[in-house]
C-alpha cells in the first residue's frame, strides 16, 4: 500500500535542492509506505526567476511568494523548513499551529529561548518532526557510533572535533543577500558556531553523551564586509573561527575547533575518539573510510595480539555496514546527497511505526543550548555549565 506524502518546501537555495533531491530519490533505493510528492515550493517574489527555474528542475507543481500560503494549503501533508535561519521559527510555529508534519534545517533556531518555544509547539501539537542534523547518517559515521556502543572503544578519555571550511578568507566577500546570509548575523543568529560546530555538536553527544559544560575562544578576522542587499561597509558580527574544550558527562574531555579560514579545508569535518580499549577516526574528506586502533577485546577484555595493533582501515561499503545494501555493489561509494536520503528513509520508516526520528525537535534544542553556552563562555572568558 502507498501513501502521498505532500510536501510544502520553503526555500529554493542549496538546502531546497538538497533536501528535494532526496524527496524524489528515497523511494528508489528504500522501501516505504510514503510516497512523497513535491507539491509546492516558496521563494521570495524578488527570486521569482530562480524560484521558477528550481520548480521546474525539481518537478514542483507549483510555486508560492508568500510562505504562510504553503502552510495553509489543506493538500500540503509536510513542511520542508530550508530558508534561512531567521524564518525557522516563524515557519515552525506556524505549520505547527496547523497540524503539519515538520522538517527543519538545522541549526534549529537563533538563539535557545526561539528554539525552545519551537519544541514546545511542536510538541503540543504532536506532529511527526525531525531537524537536518545529516551527518549522522553518513553511513562511517553510524558505524563509529554502532562500534562506540558495541564496546570497541571502552572507556571513552578524549573525543575530538573540527570542522574547517575556508569560503570567507577573502576580504571581498559581502555578508548578507541570497547566497552569503550565512554571514550575516541578524540573518544566521551566529557564525560557525550555530552553522558548523552545531553538526559536531549533534555528532558528539549522539556518541558520547550530553557535554556538561564548555570554555570557549571565537574570532571575528574580518570586521567589516560590504553588505549585499544595502550595498554599504558594515560591521561583522558573526564569529568566523570558534574552539572550545568540554567535559562530558561520561568523564572524558573534548575538543573542538571550527573555522572559515582554514586555507585549503572546503567541507573538512574530523572525529577522533580515544578510549581504554581502542580509537576510531573519521573524516569527512574521506567519507567511505573509518580508522580504527583496536587495542583489547571488548567481550574478553584480552589485548589485541601485539603485531595486529596499529590503526587500520574499514572501506564502509559493505551490504553489512550502515545503509549500504540500499545502494549499490561493495565497494562503490555513496555522497553528500545520500546523507539526506538516508535521512528521509529514517523519518519515513519512523511514520511507518519504525524507531522515532532522532534528532527531533527536542533533541535540537540541546544542541542549541550547547551552541549558546558556547557563544557566552567565548564572550566572558568562563566556563559556562549547560542547563
Ligand atoms: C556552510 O557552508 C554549509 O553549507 C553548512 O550550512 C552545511 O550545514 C554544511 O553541511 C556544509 O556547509
Amino acid at each position: 500500500m502507498t501513501k502521498k506524502l505532500n510536501i510544502g518546501m520553503l526555500g529554493c537555495g542549496f538546502m531546497g535542492r538538497a533536501h528535494s533531491n532526496a524527496w524524489l530519490q528515497v523511494n528508489h533505493f528504500f522501501s516505504r509506505e510514503y510516497q512523497p510528492v513535491l507539491k509546492t515550493c516558496y521563494g521570495r517574489l524578488e527570486d521569482k526567476p530562480k524560484l521558477e527555474e528550481f520548480a521546474k528542475r525539481w518537478g514542483y507543481e507549483s510555486i508560492e511568494t508568500d510562505w504562510k500560503k504553503v502552510i495553509e494549503r489543506d493538500d500540503i501533508d509536510l513542511i520542508d523548513v530550508c530558508v534561512p535561519n531567521i524564518m525557522h521559527r516563524d515557519a515552525v510555529l506556524a505549520a505547527a499551529k496547523a497540524g503539519k508534519m515538520i522538517v527543519c534545517e538545522k541549526p534549529l533556531a537563533m538563539n535557545a529561548r526561539e528554539a525552545e518555544e519551537m519544541a514546545e509547539a511542536v510538541e503540543k501539537a504532536g506532529v511527526k518532526n525531525m531537524v537536518s542534523f545529516n551527518y549522522r547518517r553518513v553511513p562511517a559515521i553510524t558505524l563509529f557510533k554502532q562500534l562506540v556502543d558495541e564496546g570497541r572503544v571502552g572507556r571513552p578519555f578524549h573525543y575530538r572535533a573540527t570542522y574547517n571550511q575556508d569560503y570567507t578568507i577573502g576580504a571581498d566577500v559581502p555578508q548578507g543577500g541570497m547566497a552569503l546570509w550565512r554571514l550575516d548575523s541578524k540573518v544566521a543568529g551566529s557564525g560557525v558556531t550555530g552553522d558548523l560546530l552545531a553538526h559536531s555538536i549533534d555528532t558528539a553527544e549522539w556518541i558520547n553523551g550530553p557535554i556538561q559544560k564548555v570554555t570557549a575562544h571565537a574570532e571575528t578576522f574580518i570586521k567589516e564586509r560590504k553588505h549585499a542587499d544595502t550595498g554599504k561597509v558594515e560591521k561583522v558580527d558573526i564569529d568566523d573561527a570558534c574552539m572550545f574544550l568540554a567535559v562530558f558527562a561520561n568523564g572524558s574531555l573534548g575538543t573542538f575547533e571550527s573555522t572559515r579560514y582554514a586555507r585549503g579545508r572546503k567541507n573538512y569535518s574530523s572525529m577522533e575518539m580515544n578510549g581504554e580499549n581502542g580509537a576510531l577516526f573519521f573524516d569527512l574528506e574521506n567519507a567511505h573510510q573509518l580508522k580504527i586502533y583496536r587495542y583489547a577485546d571488548p567481550g574478553t577484555g584480552k589485548k589485541i595480539e601485539d603485531h595486529l595493533t596499529g590503526w587500520q582501515e574499514i572501506l564502509v561499503t559493505n551490504f553489512e555496514h550502515p545503509y549500504m545494501k540500499n545502494y549499490w555493489v561493495p565497494g562503490c561509494t555513496t555522497g553528500y546527497e545520500h546523507t539526506f536520503i538516508n535521512s528521509f528513509a529514517d523519518f519515513l520508516a519512523s511514520l511507518e511505526g519504525g524507531p522515532a526520528f532522532q534528532p527531533d525537535v527536542r533533541q535540537a534544542v540541546r544542541t542549541q543550548k550547547v551552541c549558546e553556552a558556547v557563544l557566552q563562555s567565548a564572550k566572558s572568558g568562563q566556563w559556562v555549565t549547560i542547563p
